[in-house]
């Protein structure tokens, strides 16, 4: 039995579907039968490390066989939805590879995700498993997914790593070595969703993308080809593997791919991170614009560590400061490439070779020929020259929708199928852009992009306020924090921990509280009556900044 996902899914259309399979950017195939090649052709090449844990490609591709197996064997069927969150270690990249061998389509979500988000994507997904870590930096992973499975019909399993109980499926059992090899499982066909990555979205809480086997493998090899990645690569994942960015691009998937090796560490913490790189002799490593500074500034400090192996630093996520741009190289010995991607598509890059100035001052251009991208007036008319726009975009890896959507799909996608990033950029001369702003209602915390609107419906439903709106908060190290102005009901009382302690209890992913509170009397409203966030963001630029970097 299958279970296709057709319902939700918006294709791309005929003409573009057959044109990205002429020009060979869409192989047709399944991102598993695409791995499971390279490793057949590596098969004693190290494939992944964690910690003391180190595999072959025989022995990956043997484990994520088995698991597949196992898997099936629980129930599951192709097109079933698992819910995957799992920290850095070998037990994500088994089970994703399990999960793209056998067709059980994985939901990517973040270690910081809790309650609220977790139970909404179980739902809009209707997945039958959740697969968490039992304990993770004080966690109870476990405990919260039993609590989902208890009042979710359809979340039937729950796959524990490092210690299951109750009833769990134990994934690292899951995972282990097979006594004797498993079945090849039947492929997937490469136009099937692979999997499900999150919007870091404006609205509420998070959107699903999905990601077919074709698109996605083409997202990592092209990416890994921009990034010069071959058969030598040692990539570091550094920023959790289940973000796009370190899962492919080129990230885990494209060092696969490549027949490189790929080593998990749980936290980009620059102590770890440079022993990690030297013992390895890592080569390639992505990282946000405040872990690449903490990076540089542990260098500054005299820390010491072999980093002669490293050839890239990616950053991205965020838009990096010139400035710290130019003092990656001089100071961490490798050549910077920024990425300016988003989980809805679109990769754009700095090239290997490109100029210093381009290397430090834009964000790159397209990485394939097929990337269509335009900047334009609020009206849809293009900008002149050297103007800043809204960035427009489509292509051979940028889906035509959001799953299960239509009403943000309507908002989000013009009619004939661009989507609307919300980022303001300008492109030079030579084709690269530059990001100068954001035409879109969130908030960018080092990389972890928070709805505003997400806030806001929190402020309301935990505090006695009646008015709320959340806005970034310029910041020295993360680029933005988030700042929520919020108007108290008479008589109400409010302050800073009282409500991030009651958005904690609601179940909020801790990057998403509020770091400063400002209660005011009213909020300014523009001439027609509108919550004017434009005055608001530059109150809370004046603002002082607070607390330290976490960089968890
Ligand atoms: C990456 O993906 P998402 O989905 O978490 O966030 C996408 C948004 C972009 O629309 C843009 O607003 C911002 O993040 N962004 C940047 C940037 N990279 C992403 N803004 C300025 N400069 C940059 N270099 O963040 C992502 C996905 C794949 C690869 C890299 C980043």
């Amino acid at each position: 039995m299958v279970r296709p996902i057709t319902d939700g899914f918006v294709p791309w259309s005929q003409e573009e579907s057959e044109r990205y399979r002429r020009e060979g950017w869409w192989a047709g195939r399944s991102l598993g039968d695409e791995l499971w090649d390279v490793a057949a052709r590596r098969s004693e090449h190290p494939a992944l490390v964690d910690g003391d844990l180190r595999l072959t490609y025989a022995e990956l591709t043997a484990r994520a066989d088995a698991a597949a197996g196992r898997l099936l064997g629980l129930g599951l069927v192709p097109g079933d939805r698992l819910l995957v969150q799992l920290p850095n270690t070998w037990h994500f990249v088994v089970l994703s590879l399990a999960c793209l061998r056998s067709g059980v389509v994985p939901i990517m979500a973040l270690p910081a995700h809790r309650e609220l988000e977790l139970a909404h994507l179980a739902q809009l997904s209707e997945a039958r498993g959740i697969a968490v870590p039992s304990l993770w930096r004080g966690f109870d992973h476990h405990g919260l997914a039993r609590k989902l499975a208890d009042s979710l019909p359809d979340l039937e399993h729950v796959l524990v790593a490092g210690g299951a109980r109750d009833g769990s499926v134990d994934l690292d059992e899951l995972c282990a070595a097979p006594e004797v090899p498993a079945p090849e499982p039947a492929s997937p066909g490469g136009g099937e969703i692979a999997l499900f990555l999150l919007s870091g979205g404006t609205t509420g809480l998070p959107k699903l993308i999905s990601r077919t086997h074709q698109d996605y493998a083409y997202n990592a090899r092209c990416s890994a080809a921009a990034s010069g990645m071959s058969g030598d690569t040692v990539y570091l994942a550094a920023l959790p593997a289940s973000h796009n960015f370190a899962l492919a691009c080129p990230g885990v998937i494209g060092t696969l791919l490549c027949g490189g090796t790929v080593v998990m560490l749980a936290s980009p913490e620059p102590s770890g991170a440079f022993a990690a790189i030297a013992r390895e002799h890592v080569t390639h490593t992505a990282v946000v614009p405040a872990v690449a500074q903490r990076w540089m500034e542990h260098r500054e400090q005299g820390a010491d560590g072999d980093l002669s192996s490293l050839e890239v630093l990616q950053v991205g996520g965020a838009r990096i400061a010139d400035e710290l741009a130019q003092r990656v190289s001089p100071l961490l010995g490798c050549t910077l490439q920024q990425v300016f991607g988003m989980a809805e598509g679109l990769i754009n890059m700095t090239r290997l070779d490109d100029p210093p100035d381009v290397i430090c001052s834009t964000q790159g251009r397209p990485m394939s020929p097929g990337d269509e991208v335009r900047l334009v007036e609020v009206d849809g008319r293009a900008v002149g020259p050297d103007q800043a726009g809204l960035l427009l975009t489509r292509g051979p890896y940028t889906p035509r929708g959001y799953y299960r959507a239509d009403e943000q799909n309507a908002r989000a996608f013009t009619a004939d199928g661009w989507y609307r990033s919300g980022d303001v950029c300008r492109m030079t001369p030579e084709g690269n852009l530059v990001v100068e702003g954001r035409d879109k209602d969130l908030i960018n915390r080092g990389g972890e992009k928070v709805s505003a609107e997400a806030v806001e419906n929190l402020a309301y439903q935990v505090a006695d306020v009646r008015e709320a709106a959340a806005v970034a908060m310029p910041d020295p190290v993360l680029g933005e924090r988030v700042c929520l102005f919020a108007v108290l009901r008479p008589h109400a009382t409010l302050d800073l921990p009282s409500l991030r302690a009651r958005m904690t209890e609601a179940g909020v992913a801790a990057y998403m509280l509020p770091e400063r509170l400002e209660l005011c009397d009213e909020l300014p409203k523009t001439k027609v009556g509108k919550l004017d966030k434009k005055a608001l963001r530059e109150r809370a630029a004046l603002l002082a900044a607070p607390g330290e970097l976490s960089l968890r």
